[in-house]
């Protein structure tokens, strides 16, 4: 492609599986035209979420953070595209619920920070570390499209 590949760790945390908005994300997802390389379900253990939050360790919320997003599985999932780390910021809206604008994920899903239903990456530096924390390099999947989605990446 004439841009630049980009990865980024998306992942539906446990309000959100339990909410059944699964699959909702991911048709977000590809209806923007990103492609999907890694996806899995798991019970987060907390050596990764540990990890995951190691700069927010010494926040008052942490303890209840940590706990939040062991109560259940989170689906983990790395899309690809252009600029995929910012649009997908955007796709999501705000940290805090109460300024998500109404069109993202959490503008249209969820009320409270605490429970704010998707992570993604903020960075690509970012990205590239979450990445490596959640996913095996065997489990990303570098398919072809064979030029039957030509319009998407
Ligand atoms: O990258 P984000 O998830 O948008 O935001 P972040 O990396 O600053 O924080 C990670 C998560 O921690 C966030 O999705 C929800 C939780 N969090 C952040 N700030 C607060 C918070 N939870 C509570 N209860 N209060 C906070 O101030």
């Amino acid at each position: 492609p004439p841009w630049p590949q980009e990865w980024t760790l998306v992942a539906v945390k446990p309000d959100g599986v339990q909410r059944r908005l699964v699959g909702t994300v991911i048709q977000r997802f590809e209806r923007r035209g990103f492609k999907l390389v890694g996806m899995k379900m798991l019970q987060a253990p907390e050596s990764i979420l540990a990890e995951h939050y190691r700069d927010l360790q010494r926040k008052p919320f942490y303890p209840a953070l940590i706990s939040y997003m062991s109560s259940g599985p989170v689906v983990a999932m790395v899309w690809e595209g252009p600029n995929v780390v910012h649009i997908s910021r955007t796709m999501i809206g705000h940290t805090d619920s109460t300024e998500a604008a109404p069109g993202t994920i959490r503008g249209d899903f969820s009320v409270h920070i605490s429970r704010n239903v998707i992570h993604a990456s903020d960075s690509v530096d970012g990205a590239q570390r979450e990445i490596e924390l959640w996913f095996q390099s065997s489990e990303l999947l570098n398919w072809a499209d064979g030029g039957h989605h030509s319009s998407c990446y």
